[in-house]
């Protein structure tokens, strides 16, 4: 019956309860076999999960900010961008258990890191720059959400967890719960999430206008394994977000809808030459409603407070659905080398269109105007992915990869191809791109305690649909509509990185560099010879390669244990950008510091953190940033786990910004306060 219990507690535990070793892990470096560059965490799972999981309901991006090398762009509370290296948006490639998927948000509202919570995934795998290729070509580097997957097991059992919280900044409500069954031959789990905040309170006691949020999630997989050879698993993923509000925008979310379905087989195969085969089919679809109903428009448009401003008012739906399929396996050459192969198709249909009432004084009865923002747009990208990876001496590895996409676009709208003609593209004709990459790296590992690593690359990354055929896309960070241009070239990038690490049980250091040199970047560049449509648009901008840019990007990380019940964690992070006329890049994170200080006794813990960020002054000024002040806030976190008649209880409590500081980061777009003081408290129970 203990041992019964037991299982269930470890099933349990890999539930809800995300402060235990099974339930999220971050991939760790340390092993010398990992060939690729891995999210550089030098720290085993379990203090992974304390330093960068701030509490139960730590949402995806809230783990994500916490990661070396990776920033969050924020438009308002809710759907954070992630940012690696200051690369962001299509030179990054965001994938779901190696699956593509496409938000269907013409201005990036609904990134695909929104469709997910951390309750239902297992582990973040992120390969940065241009050796994050295995799923996709990119410069950037990628970000891989595997989902959780139940356990059979000999003995029939079941577990249920369930967890709530409330965040007093903005009066916000979390739950979730979940639910798994085990059988010898199969397995079925489901969870959900829940959330509901309203407006959030900054630091200057003011409430920030639109960034409340509402949103459920629910993923089920049900897991046959008739024998351990063979196992099929299904996938079901729902996200709905509703009443989303963005402060940084001119418009809100009504409705933000994701479905996902996959079917995949595995077979393990192992001790013989080929192992590890896998093959996933799936089919996801996005659905995205954004409308300015609830906004006046002197919100945007200064000096007419004492007029009714409502001139115009926009529906903008949005539709992105994606098919695919991969495949992969492993190949054996010998006691020290191995092959992998990873062949992977898909198919993304997009399309956005734009609805303006008018309602002008001067114009009175004008009929409402229509656009499409996304022409209907079909993409098929077929790619090939290989790795060799050698174990040249005990001391020394090395590995080799290289991906070819072979690309075809579409676009099939009438009104997409007369949208285009007006500026003298011919749009009716499939365009073709075919991105490569290659990278080579090494390990060198001359004493057990330091380890250096190393890498040279090259990658391209496919234009967006945005950037290729988007039609008057309002950007409200620079106040410019921005025009796709149909002939962009990819981006390119060479890219060298290494990293130290240094390894004792009580001490860890990990530092990494990263230099890129991206040729033909993609940037919105004005063109004064072309009106502006949106009414508060400040002219327009047209995507256009310019020559080049560089980018580097540091990161140093250490970890300390003095005494048992002690650590200490600190992660500082670095990025710098600029064009070849020698212009600063936009969105570039200023010095980023988080250090943490763990205190942990038998079944009681407490945290306390202090976030730092120098000034950055370095701001691109056709992008129309404004210097960024430095900060300092400071966290404090407690967890306390409790057993009654068998249950196992965790409360957790905790202060974020003590100090009531009003700040905000760089990389917030209208620098909008982030939350002012906000006290937690979550409790979660598993039975
Ligand atoms: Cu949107």
């Amino acid at each position: 019956m203990k041992r019964l219990y037991n299982i269930i507690l470890l099933f349990c535990l890999s539930g809800i309860l995300p402060a235990q070793q099974e339930s999220f892990t971050i991939f760790d470096t340390v092993q010398l076999e990992e060939i690729r560059i891995s999210a550089s965490v030098p720290l085993n799972e379990r203090t992974v999960l304390d330093f960068h999981q701030s509490s139960n309901f730590s949402s995806i991006d809230r783990i994500n900010e916490r990661l070396d090398g990776i920033m969050l762009i924020r438009r308002g509370a809710y759907a954070m961008d992630p940012q690696m290296h200051g690369f962001s948006a299509g030179q990054i490639n965001v994938t779901i258990d190696g699956m593509k998927m496409f938000g269907a948000c013409t201005d990036r509202m609904d990134p695909v890191t929104s469709y997910l919570e951390p309750d239902n995934l297992k582990t973040l795998k992120i390969n940065h720059g241009t050796a994050g290729n295995i799923n996709g070509n990119t410069v950037g580097g990628s970000f891989d959400m595997l989902l959780r997957e139940p356990a059979t097991s000999q003995s029939p059992s079941y577990s249920i967890s369930a967890g709530t919280g409330y965040e007093t900044a903005s009066n916000g409500v979390n739950a979730n719960a979940a639910f798994e069954l085990s059988r010898e031959k199969w397995a079925f789990r489901s969870s959900g999430t829940y959330r509901n905040h309203d407006s959030y309170r900054a630091g200057d006691g003011n409430i920030v206008p639109f960034s409340q949020f509402s949103k459920v999630n629910l993923h089920s997989v049900f897991k046959y394994e008739p024998d351990p050879n063979n196992i099929i698993r299904l996938d079901f993923l729902l996200d709905d977000a509703f009443d989303v509000g963005y402060s940084a925008l001119p418009m809100d979310v009504a409705k933000a809808r994701a479905r996902m379905f996959s079917v995949e087989y595995r077979k393990p195969l192992t001790g013989s030459r080929l192992s590890n085969l896998k093959t996933r089919l799936y089919y996801n679809s996005v659905y995205h409603l954004m409308d300015d109903s609830s906004r006046d428009s002197t919100f945007l448009l200064e000096g007419n407070a004492e007029q009714d401003t409502v001139y115009m008012r926009m529906d903008m739906p949005g539709w992105s659905d994606t098919w695919g399929f991969y495949l992969e396996t492993e190949v054996e050459l010998g006691e020290r080398s191995s092959l992998f192969f990873k062949l992977d198709d898909y198919l993304n249909f997009s399309r956005a269109n734009m609805t303006m009432y008018m309602n002008s004084p001067s114009y009175p009865g004008e009929p409402p105007m229509y656009a499409e923002t996304w022409p209907d747009q079909y993409r098929n990208v077929i790619g090939l992915f290989a790795s060799y990876t050698n174990q040249i001496s005990d001391d020394l590895r090395m590995g080799l990869d290289t991906r070819i996409d072979y690309s075809i676009t579409r676009v099939t709208s009438e009104t997409g191809w007369r949208q285009f003609a007006i500026f003298g593209y011919d749009i009716n004709k499939p365009y073709y791109h075919l991105p490569l990459s290659l990278n080579i790296n090494l390990g060198f590992r001359p004493d057990k305690a330091i380890a250096f690593e190393g890498g040279l690359g090259y990658s391209e990354r496919l234009p967006t649909n945005s950037e290729q055929f988007g039609f008057f896309l309002y950007n409200a960070l620079d106040g410019y509509d921005y025009l796709g241009n149909p002939d962009i070239k990819p981006e390119g990038s060479v890219e060298a990185w290494t990293r130290i690490r240094f390894t004792r049980p009580d001490f860890k250091v990990s530092l990494q560099g990263t230099l890129s040199h991206v040729s033909d970047y993609i940037i919105g560049m004005v063109d004064p010879d072309i009106p502006r449509m949106n009414l508060y648009a400040t002219g327009l901008k047209r995507y256009r390669n310019i020559q080049y840019a560089n980018l580097f990007s540091t990161g140093l990380q250490v970890h300390w244990t003095p005494v048992n019940q002690i650590s200490i964690y600190s992660l500082s992070k670095y990025t710098y950008g600029v064009t070849n006329n020698g212009e600063a890049l936009p969105l570039i994170p200023p010095l980023k510091n988080f250090s943490i200080m763990r205190f942990q006794e038998d079944r009681f813990s407490i945290q306390v953190e202090g976030e730092f960020s120098s000034a950055q002054n370095r701001t691109s000024e056709s992008f129309g940033e404004t210097p960024t002040p430095a900060f300092a806030v400071f966290h404090l976190r407690a967890t306390w786990m409790i057993n009654i008649s068998n249950h196992n209880l965790e409360l957790g409590t905790g202060v974020e910004n003590v100090f009531d500081k009003a700040y905000s980061e760089h990389l917030d777009w209208g620098n909008y306060l982030r939350p002012g003081r906000n006290i937690y408290l979550n409790l979660s129970i598993l039975m």
